[in-house]
Order: C-alpha cells, then sequence, then structure tokens
C-alpha cells in the first residue's frame, strides 16, 4: 500500500471530509496572506518611487520631506481592507471549527490514543471485555469510517497529529479529549507528536493504515486473539521473555503483563518499531532489543545487557508474536 500524500506530512493534501475542510481554510487563508504582502510590497515600492529627488550637491535646495495631505485616506482604506478580511477568517474559522467538531454520524469505532514519552499506545474499545485489545504506534481503520479517539496523556503534554486527514489534538494528563477523523481512501497515513516533549519528541511518530472494511475486520480479530502458544524451544524463550521483558511489556496469552511499554502481542504485524524509529525488520529489531539507547537515546526502555544467546532467544520469540 502506498502513501497517498506525498511528501508524507504534507498539511495542503487532505484525504478526508474532516481534514478537506480544514485545508480548503488553509489553502484561502494562505492566498489571503500572499496577497496582503504582494499589495503592501508593491505600495511601499510606489511610495518609495514617487517620493525620488535627485541628490543636489546644495544641502539647502533640497527639498523638505512634508505631508502633503491625502496620506490618511490610505491609512484609512488600509485599515478598513484588513478589517474586512480580519472578521471573514475569523467567521470562516469559527464555522469550519464548528462543521468538524462532530463527525457526519455516529463512529463505531472507538480508539482510545494514550501519549507517552515517546510512544502511542492504541486501545481498541468494545462492550465485549474480550473483544479489547491493545497495539502501539501503527492504528487501522476502516476507510470511509468516522472513528471516535479519546486522547490523553500519561507523562506530559503530546499533540496528536496527521496532517493528511486533519488537526491536532492535544494529549493532556489527567483529561480525556474527545476527537475523530476519518480517511477517505486507503493508505498508510503518517503522523506526528505536534507538542515538544523532549528529548526523543521528533520520534515520536505514528502511522494509520486505512483499508477496506473486509481487510480491518480481518486486521482487528488478528489483534484480538492472544500470541500462538510457544511450541518447542520457543516455550523457554518465552519464559527468558517474561523474566527480563515481561515487567514492561504484555504479550496477551503469557505471563507478560507489563504496562510500561508497548503491547508486543502481535508486534510482527507493524511495519516499524519504536515509533517509526526503525523498521521492524530483523537486523531494526535485534539491533533495538541489544540496544535501545542507540536508536533513540533516552528513551524509556534501558539496555538490559543481554548474552549474545540470550538475545537470540528473546529476538526469536519476539519475531514468533505474529
Ligand atoms: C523498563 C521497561 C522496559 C523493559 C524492561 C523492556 N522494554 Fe521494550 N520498550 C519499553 C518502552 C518504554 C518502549 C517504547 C520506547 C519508545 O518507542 O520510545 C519499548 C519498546 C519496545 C519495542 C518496540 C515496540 C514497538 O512496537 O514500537 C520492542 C520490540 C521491545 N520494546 C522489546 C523488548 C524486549 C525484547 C525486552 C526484553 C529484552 C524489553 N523490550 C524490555 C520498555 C521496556
Ligand atoms: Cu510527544
Amino acid at each position: 500500500m502506498q502513501t497517498p500524500a506525498s511528501p508524507p506530512m504534507n498539511y495542503l493534501q487532505a484525504f478526508g471530509d474532516k481534514a478537506e475542510a480544514i485545508s480548503v481554510l488553509t489553502w484561502a487563508l494562505l492566498w489571503l496572506s500572499i496577497v496582503v504582502v504582494a499589495i503592501v510590497t508593491l505600495l511601499t515600492i510606489a511610495g518609495v518611487w514617487t517620493r525620488r529627488t535627485s541628490l543636489d550637491a546644495n544641502e539647502a535646495a533640497r527639498e523638505p520631506i512634508i505631508r502633503r495631505g491625502g496620506g490618511l485616506s490610505w491609512i484609512t482604506i488600509g485599515v478598513a481592507l484588513s478589517t474586512i478580511a480580519l472578521f471573514g477568517a475569523m467567521i470562516w474559522n469559527a464555522y469550519t471549527m464548528a462543521a468538524i467538531n462532530r463527525p457526519p454520524r455516529e463512529p463505531t469505532l472507538a480508539i482510545e490514543v494514550v501519549g507517552y514519552q515517546w510512544w502511542w499506545r492504541f486501545r481498541y474499545k468494545s462492550d465485549d471485555p474480550s473483544k479489547i485489545f491493545e497495539t502501539a504506534n501503527e492504528a487501522h481503520i476502516p476507510t470511509g469510517e468516522p472513528v471516535r479517539l479519546e486522547v490523553r496523556a500519561e507523562d506530559v503534554i503530546h499533540s496528536f497529529w496527521i496532517p493528511a486527514l486533519g488537526g491536532k489534538t492535544d494529549l493532556i494528563p489527567g483529561q480525556t479529549n474527545v476527537s475523530w477523523l476519518v480517511a477517505g481512501k486507503p493508505g498508510v497515513y503518517r503522523g506526528q507528536c505536534a507538542e515538544y516533549c523532549g528529548r526523543q519528541h521528533a520520534h515520536m511518530a505514528l502511522t494509520v493504515v486505512a483499508e477496506s472494511p473486509d481487510a480491518f475486520r480481518a486486521w482487528r480479530e488478528a489483534q484480538q486473539r492472544p500470541a500462538q502458544k510457544p511450541q518447542g524451544p520457543l516455550a523457554a524463550d518465552a519464559v527468558l521473555f517474561t523474566g527480563r521483558c515481561g515487567a514492561c511489556h504484555t504479550v496477551r496469552g503469557t505471563l507478560a503483563g507489563g504496562r510500561l511499554g508497548p503491547d508486543l502481542t502481535h508486534v510482527m504485524s507493524r511495519g516499524d518499531i519504536a515509533a517509526n524509529t526503525l523498521p521492524n525488520s530483523p537486523a531494526g529489531l535485534t539491533g533495538w532489543i541489544a540496544d535501545p539507547q542507540s536508536a533513540k537515546p533516552g528513551n524509556m526502555m534501558p539496555r538490559l545487557e543481554l548474552e549474545a544467546s540470550e538475545l537470540t532467544r528473546i529476538r526469536n520469540f519476539v519475531q514468533s508474536l505474529k
């Protein structure tokens, strides 16, 4: 699947009703600003030009600069035009904000978005507790369906932003903000934390994969399942994983139930790891587990000083989490 917006963080291209309402306003304000700058520049140049007097060697012969009257009307007209333009922009702004405040219909899918330094937890809600599941940094949504977002932060303020799908929503510790989004076209949409939140703020990216309702249903069913029961030598590797990593990571279906880091039950279904910092390839994964502090210095996963054999066994178990 390809990225519909190119470059991926381009906010001038919209892919959904909500983002379109915002991007029309963005373009209008952009053009208005360009026109204003052009007019002011032309008037300034014209003003300088018409007042040019040739320099005379004789100082006394130079005409003093005086206001010949009539200039005040320029100011009146200028203020009037600015007032009309700014007032119009304000009304349009308020109108757009009201229009995108609520989705066109009640969303059937609700996701809790929780921001951490420096990654995202997505909790897919359900009335049936056995259907609730969590994933990290990569959310899937069905195309054309408005999705309800309940966003909050665990540590500091973050901001949820997927430029091609709409505006930003702040994540505030101790408060839940409700927002929504819709993707008009299938594709992989990139997002980014948009509120400076510490050293690895730039490495706090996320991906939203919009896919057909059928593909989404299949993905959701796969995510809802617990991890496959480890067979053969993997059973001992799973125990090792639980001992070394299980205090921070949950793998549903095993004894690993930590909450400090991302849920890894189906980590191999994700395209990237560590909030889009590394590709989820064998090399990326091994490098991350061996030394998470080199790719993302200061992040909350410590370097665990694993022996080579432990690293291989833990990596093998993680790679079985499809
Ligand atoms: C002290 C808690 C802690 C321990 C122990 C820990 N992790 Fe992590 N882990 C984290 C945090 C926090 C992150 C998110 C880091 C980020 O992206 O900023 C993370 C991220 C990851 C990721 C990337 C997940 C994703 O989808 O982005 C993997 C894989 C991972 N850890 C594997 C392991 C393995 C394997 C071990 C044991 C060897 C381990 N972790 C031990 C806290 C921990
Ligand atoms: Cu952040």
